[in-house]
């Protein structure tokens, strides 16, 4: 196995068990809580970039007590020239004289033991003396030594004094990572950081950082394709009802139902593919206005979204009477003509509308998502997707769906309407149907690439 092993060390609670856990995308490592002494023994994950070759990570308890220890291991050979790591193994073989630095001596073997150190500083605390001697201790060990700034949000008006310090103790090499606020530039920065200091492994930490990058392109595609399917499952679903109060409210029902467990499935598959625990959503519920989507595809607004305009007082509607102008094919057909011949003429013309118009004449409605649901489903995913991409695997927070999101024309696709339309016309694209008839496989991947391409 050809390893790279980083230890990551620093102050008590400075987010050292966060950063395992964020670049291991793994929200179950080790154990975080906001109190010091949390981790108390050495625990190891890896980035694996083929089956010989790992990036070693090692979480390591914090040190409490680095004023004692360097009184310690500097009162050693006074007057001798002994070097720092004789210093520190000379302080671990006699560990039994210190039972109350038990954590610091795990640490020290961490640094002795691997080739790099992070060193995790919370960035919201003032650059204290025990800083200086925790550092000054790292540098007996003399590994290269990268300091992680961490809380850059909260601690960022402490950035340029922890900078300073930093140089005086010849510690130029930082960089910024936030574990909750993640980056994933920031990341890479970590490792192409590593490069500059560890020059006989550069090879190997390109071929890390461009399976890091790869991995995190083939995510965000995985993700847009997951978004776009469910915009035309639910574009296109299309639910035959009988026309009447009750039938409509069923189906309503239960077509509420189905795009509900449609989002469901795909807000579950984004949290995997991002490597989040379903349990770190709140409140997905997909919002509907009672009865909002009774709307069927002959309800006013409708026909004008396909470009079909109802012809005047027939469209009232007596019985079979409803009279339909096709916009596109200009034919106006008045209540009589509609025959089935005249269907099959009109079929002719406009054949997608053909079942409905039959659907129509027997009596029957078809009921489908309407616009502004539609809309809030694709913001919402769209946000999430963000959320998900800007989230530490050392997060806490609950990650919200939310409910009232600002729709505006800005941040809709442009050409919104007409994927809508494409969507409305072809029922069999959607699974969602109770008969799912998937046809015409080849229109619906264009539009399936036209709307990841939106994302
Ligand atoms: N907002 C924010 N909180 C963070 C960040 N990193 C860590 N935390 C929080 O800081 C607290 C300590 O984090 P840990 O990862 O347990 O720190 P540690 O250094 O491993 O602590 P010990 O094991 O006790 O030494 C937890 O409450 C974390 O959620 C960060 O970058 N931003
Ligand atoms: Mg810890």
């Amino acid at each position: 196995m050809n390893d790279l092993s980083v230890a990551v060390v620093g102050h008590a609670n400075a987010g050292k068990t966060s950063l395992m856990r964020t670049l291991l995308r793994d929200s179950e490592f080790g154990e975080v809580a906001d109190q010091a002494g949390t981790t108390r023994h050495v625990e190891g994950g890896a980035l694996l970039i083929d089956e010989s070759k790992r990036l070693a990570l090692f979480d390591t308890p914090g040190l409490e007590d680095s004023i004692a220890l360097l009184s310690i291991l500097s009162d050693y050979f006074p007057e001798q020239n002994v070097d720092g790591i004789e210093r520190l193994n000379y302080f671990l073989a006699r560990l039994n004289d210190y039972p109350e630095l038990q954590q610091e001596a795990k640490v020290l073997r961490a640094l002795l033991n691997n080739d790099l150190i992070f060193y995790v500083i919370d960035l919201r605390e003032p650059v204290l003396g025990k800083y200086h001697d925790e550092l000054k201790i790292l540098s007996y060990a003399t590994k290269p030594v990268i300091p992680v700034l961490n809380f850059t949000q909260q601690g960022a008006e402490n950035i340029q004094l922890w900078k300073d310090q930093l140089a005086r103790l010849n510690f130029h090499a930082y960089v910024s990572f936030d574990n909750v606020h993640f980056k994933f530039s920031d990341e890479l920065k970590i490792y192409q950081k590593m490069q500059t200091l560890l020059a006989d492994k550069e090879a190997f930490l390109d071929e890390l950082i461009k399976l890091r990058e790869l991995q995190w392109a083939e995510t965000f595609n995985s993700a847009k394709q997951l978004v776009a399917n469910l915009m035309i499952e639910a574009g296109s679903v299309r639910y035959q009802t009988d026309d009447n109060e009750s039938a409509i409210d069923a189906q309503t029902t239960l077509l509420q139902q189905s795009v509900r467990q449609a989002e469901a499935h795909c807000v579950k598959q984004l949290l995997q593919l991002y490597q989040f625990r379903q349990d770190d959503l709140q409140n997905h519920e997909l919002p509907v206005q009672q009865g909002q989507w009774a709307l069927d595809l002959f309800s006013t607004d409708n026909l004008q979204a396909f470009g079909i305009k109802l012809g005047g007082h027939i469209a009232k509607g007596a019985g079979v009477g409803v009279a339909i102008d096709i916009a596109v094919g200009g034919i106006t057909l008045g209540a009589a003509a509609l025959s089935g011949g005249v269907v099959g003429a009109l079929w002719s013309v406009k054949q997608r509308y053909y079942n409905e118009i039959q659907a129509k004449i027997k009596g029957k409605r078809y009921l489908c998502v309407d616009d502004a649901t539609l809309q809030v489903l694709w913001l919402r995913q769209l946000q999430l997707l963000g959320t998900l991409q800007q989230r530490g695997h050392a997060s806490f927070d609950k990650i919200t769906l939310q409910n009232s999101i600002e729709i505006s024309a800005d941040n809709l696709p442009k050409k919104w309407n007409r994927y809508l339309r494409k969507c409305r016309s072809h029922p069999q694209w959607s699974s969602l149907n109770k008969q799912a008839y998937l046809d015409d496989r080849s229109k619906r991947e264009a539009l399936l690439e036209q709307l990841i391409s939106e994302i």
